[in-house]
């Protein structure tokens, strides 16, 4: 069946792959499924059209038949369950990488999109600095606890699995900031997630659309 996501017709991130349509393309390079993309203005975003697909209006979504979702975690899930390469076998095993998933979108990603939210958003509030720092705080100490947990092991727990791949969409948010360097092994953690061919090729072609995009 043809599988249809959305994306930004044009990256707000000038194609460095962190809009969360990178994610799924990530996935679906992991299992060997093609797709397609529908590339979306900001305006198309929030048509009554788009929002029978995302009540929120926002991209990714992911068209499988009459199947219908949004939220990246939950693309990300639907895919590793039905294919397989990004979930393991063996039950406990399944639940520790489901464990994964869950850490990455609900308990480091809301510390590292405040940075972002912080930056963007409240730069000329006049309590901005103690924000940052507050912020910036909370991040090292979760990123911290991440950190100390991986060790020197390659991933999470054992091979490869979707909480990884989650984990390092999330991570790669923060390494813009520079912040991710602190933490060496979480750095070499997020480039061992970038060396992988299905990473790159989804990289590549999210790539493309925004330089497609760029020149039309
Ligand atoms: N929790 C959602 C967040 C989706 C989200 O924030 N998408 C961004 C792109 S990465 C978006 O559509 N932003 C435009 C907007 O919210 O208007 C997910 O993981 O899919």
């Amino acid at each position: 069946m043809t599988i249809t996501i959305t994306a930004f017709e044009r990256s707000p991130d000038r194609g460095k792959g962190l809009a969360r349509d990178m994610r799924v393309r990530w996935a679906l390079e992991e299992v060997g499924q093609p797709y397609n993309v529908r590339f979306l203005s900001f305006s198309a975003m929030k048509e009554p059209a788009h929002r029978t697909l995302h009540p929120f209006g926002q991209i990714p979504t992911y068209e499988e038949g009459d199947l219908v979702l949004f939220e990246s975690g939950a693309i990300v899930f639907h895919i590793a369950e039905h294919h397989a390469g990004l979930l393991p076998d063996d039950a406990k095993a399944r639940a520790r990488a489901i464990t994964w998933m869950f850490a990455a979108l609900g308990t480091v990603e809301p510390p590292i999109l405040d940075l972002q939210v912080a930056k963007f958003l409240e730069g000329d509030k006049p309590w901005y600095e103690q924000r940052l720092a507050l912020v910036q705080e909370r991040i090292r100490r979760r990123v911290g606890e991440l950190s100390n947990r991986l060790g020197d092991a390659n991933w999470l727990d054992g091979e490869f699995s979707a909480g990884d791949l989650l984990m390092v969409t999330v991570l790669l948010r923060l390494k813009v900031s520079g912040m991710l360097d602190e933490f060496p092994n979480l750095t070499a953690y997020v480039a061992r997630g970038e060396s992988r061919p299905a990473y790159k090729r989804a990289f590549e072609a999210q790539l493309a659309a925004f330089k497609a995009a760029s020149t039309s």
